[in-house]
């Protein structure tokens, strides 16, 4: 069971001004946070990021949607942490999403829904790679 994961809080959640929000519910749920800082993502970066949707039809919005403004990535460290962060997030559709999660309560839509899950263990180091050098990890864990 692996004990990582990526989270981004993503541009719409930083306009709402609910970064202290988003992140209390994080810790209130047992994650430690392990690395975290605000960037402007660069189109080649939330194009490389994203790559495993290249050819769906949201794609081209999905990366205008993530570099419209800067964004939240957090590695975090829990057991279960994949799994449980998920739960914690809620469904993709905030419409879908159980009460008490972060997109029930701070999503507006299947597009702009706050907040980024990793959604295995072997994509979480990948994805925690992607923003975090060994430098800026608290932890290596080999990475
Ligand atoms: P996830 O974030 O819950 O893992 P994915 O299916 O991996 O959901 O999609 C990645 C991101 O792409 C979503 O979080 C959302 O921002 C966006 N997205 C997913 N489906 C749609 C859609 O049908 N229309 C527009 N954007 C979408
Ligand atoms: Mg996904």
């Amino acid at each position: 069971m692996g004990n990582l994961t990526l989270a981004i809080i993503k541009p719409d959640a930083v306009r709402q001004n609910v970064i202290g929000e988003i992140i209390s519910m994080i810790t209130a749920a047992g994650f430690k946070i392990k690395a975290m800082k605000m960037i402007n993502l660069s189109r080649e970066s939330a194009m490389g990021f994203y790559e495993v949707h290249k050819e769906r039809p949201f794609y081209g919005e999905l990366v205008d949607f993530m570099t419209s403004g800067p964004c939240v990535p957090i590695m975090l460290e829990k057991e279960n942490a994949v799994e449980d962060y998920r739960k914690l997030i809620g469904a993709t559709d905030p419409a879908q999403a159980e009460e008490g999660t972060v997109r029930k309560r701070f999503a507006k839509s299947k597009a702009e829904n706050c907040v980024h899950g990793s959604d295995s263990d072997e994509n979480a180091l990948i994805e925690i790679a992607h923003f975090f050098s060994r430098d800026e990890r608290l932890t290596n864990y080999g990475l």
